[in-house]
């Protein structure tokens, strides 16, 4: 018996790679997350940036309770299973009136993952939809294997190699995610998508989480992630703790080894050393 998702819905998932909208809070819930997100960037300066968007579930106690959000799990629960680690989390964030954009990719392309079970929960913190740029798929894509991507490391791309499918795709099938704050999409590590830039007065804010059953393997490094729900008894990736204050210094240092140990893995093979290195500009690139 599924937790939060009806069975049409699994079915969609399995089938096309994506299923949406599913709310797991209120839409005042969702803003006050953008807001707290907002309260620190104006005591710190400005946006988000670099290693910052990666992981800010280590670094930020209202994130730690998100990845853990009870109706975010059942929902990777009806997928997935009962064990689920939560493997990073990305913002992505498109500042208003801003030409940032996501290339055509599949997430899988550089992660290291052993097998194509990743799921990702994106939660909209903001309205996400046609006119803000939210994010298009391909309906099915997720079914084909890993599509052959080259880097572009295009200035305004969020990706973090700007990486992007390095054969046509087929846009005339792409369907757009709309969501409204507190809502989530779930989509594939396979499924191929992007978005477009966004030219509206206001930012659109999606927080990516993206899980794996425990079962889950990293092949191209040491790795860790947080436990979300029920038990680990493969040990692959190193456990995370738990945040009780924002920006603790000890977990600072500990989030700084572990985003730097995550970008030898995205970046491996390039010139890249750190998702602050000046060559992996621009510092809002999320994934
Ligand atoms: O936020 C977007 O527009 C794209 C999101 C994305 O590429 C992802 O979550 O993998």
């Amino acid at each position: 018996m599924p937790k939060i998702l009806s069975q049409s819905q699994i079915d969609q998932f399995w089938r096309e790679g994506c299923v949406y909208p599913v709310r797991v809070m209120s839409e005042a819930d969702a803003i006050e997350i953008r807001n707290r997100l907002e309260r620190f960037e104006a005591e710190s300066g400005g946006p988000l940036k670099g290693a910052l968007r990666h992981k800010s579930h280590l670094l930020f106690t209202w994130l730690a309770e998100l990845v853990r959000n009870d109706k975010i799990v059942d929902a990777i629960e009806d997928l997935y299973g009962p064990d689920l680690l939560c493997w990073t989390t990305n913002f992505f964030i498109k500042e208003a009136a801003n030409p940032a954009f996501v290339s055509w990719h599949q997430d899988s392309t550089y992660w290291g993952l052993d097998r194509p079970d990743v799921v990702t929960a994106w939660v909209a913190l903001t309205p996400s939809n046609k006119s803000n740029g939210a994010m298009d798929y391909i309906p099915g894509s997720h079914t084909k294997d890993q599509i052959p991507h080259r880097d572009t490391f295009a200035k305004n791309n969020l990706l973090t190699r700007g990486q992007e499918i390095a054969v046509e795709v087929d846009e005339s099938q792409a369907r757009t995610v709309d969501l409204r704050p507190g809502e989530i999409s779930l989509h594939h590590v396979r499924l191929v998508h992007g978005s477009a830039p966004n030219p509206t007065n206001d930012r659109r804010i999606g927080f990516a989480i993206r899980y794996v059953p425990t079962s889950v393997k990293q092949v191209a490094g040491e790795d860790s992630a947080t436990l979300v729900r029920g038990t680990d008894k493969f040990h692959h990736f190193e456990h995370e703790p738990r945040p009780t204050r924002d920006m603790d210094p000890e977990f600072l240092e500990l989030h700084r080894k572990i985003a730097d140990r995550n970008a030898q893995i995205l970046y491996r093979g390039t010139q890249v050393k750190s998702y602050d290195d000046p060559k992996a500009l621009p510092d809002d690139r999320a994934a």
